[in-house]
């Protein structure tokens, strides 16, 4: 049976990344408890306030907020962490010039909650598994995860598995790690909230990326307008979507949309930036869908010349 994948909080990131890919998940011990205590603490009130959910998919016993940014300076760090950052990085920017938040959330299990369905996150899009990380979602433990109090059930190498196989009962672990812990999965993990049979509460925050040329799930920029967001980091900005998420992707009036934090600016316009340009050119080029390619004609001549990519500002 496979294990739950725990690292230490300074494993190298190229070894994180690796064994991410490999299992499907990684649980990083301990990264941030500090941050994530300090955000447990800013959050507190609004998961007082916040709703049960309504549906069975959300829980009647479960409690969720989204949009954390807003309430908590500590979560905002935790989006920008070092070792989140680089792990997108390795696993998204293969397949885009730019990663952006998917998503930011609080699932919070009640004495009771019932476990979720596991599911795969990377469904929102109509792609078939297995495919390319499309999605990163982690967890953050803002209280210890145990079994018994509900810890994130994850599949371990399911990511892999063909479209329509789905697990059984003795294929899935707990999620179990200190409070400051993360757990990190692919969008294409089978995964679910567990069952809380104790008598306190469970507290996670999900922090979800995409690649920068998907719809994002949660609209970050209208839960994070300007007049907001204009107190985030600017790393924070561009990654909830005041970016390009490639070359010519999301410009506002021709520009970077992050020029929306400049008023008065007068100078050039970019429809993209060198970064973006760059990240472009190694991005490796996706095929999907069951369309066979006609083969190329052996001819002799000339060929025509073709336009590959859009060409540079
Ligand atoms: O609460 C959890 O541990 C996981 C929640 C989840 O996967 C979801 O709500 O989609």
């Amino acid at each position: 049976m496979a294990d739950l994948n725990i690292q230490p909080p300074d494993t190298p990131h190229a070894k994180l990344s690796a064994s991410l890919m490999e299992h499907g998940h990684v649980v990083i011990e301990e990264l941030d408890v500090a941050g994530a205590a300090a955000a447990a603490a800013e959050l507190a009130p609004h998961i007082e306030a916040a709703p049960f959910g309504t549906t069975e998919f959300d829980g009647a016993r479960t409690k969720s907020l989204d949009g954390v940014l807003r309430h908590s300076a500590a979560a905002r760090e935790l989006v920008i962490h070092p070792v989140m950052m680089a792990l997108c990085e390795a696993t998204l920017l293969p397949y885009a010039a730019n990663f952006q938040l998917n998503y930011s959330g609080i699932m919070h299990l009640a004495p009771g909650a019932p476990a979720q369905d596991l599911h795969r996150d990377g469904l929102l899009y109509p792609v078939r598994h297995p495919c390319p990380p499309m999605i990163l979602p982690t967890m953050w433990a803002l209280s210890d995860f145990t079994a018994q109090n509900g810890g994130t059930r994850v599949v371990p190498g399911s990511h892999l598995w063909e479209h329509e196989r789905e697990p059984f009962e003795d294929e899935v672990l707990n999620t179990e790690m200190p409070a400051g812990s993360v757990l990190v999965y692919t969008g294409g993990t089978w995964h679910g909230g567990g069952e809380n049979r104790s008598a306190g509460t469970r507290t996670g925050m999900a922090l979800q990326y995409s690649l920068g040329w998907l719809r994002q799930e949660e609209t970050q920029y209208l839960v994070n307008p300007p007049e907001i967001a204009r107190h985030y980091p600017e790393r924070l900005r561009r990654l909830i979507g005041y970016d390009f998420g490639g070359p010519y992707l999301g410009f506002v009036d021709g520009d970077d949309p992050h020029r929306v934090f400049e008023p008065g600016y007068s100078g050039p316009r970019h429809r993209s930036r060198p970064e973006i340009d760059a990240a472009f050119e190694k991005v490796d080029l996706i095929r999907f869908g069951d369309v066979t390619p006609a083969p190329t004609p052996e001819r002799a001549g000339r060929r025509i010349a073709t336009l590959q990519r859009a060409p540079k500002t």
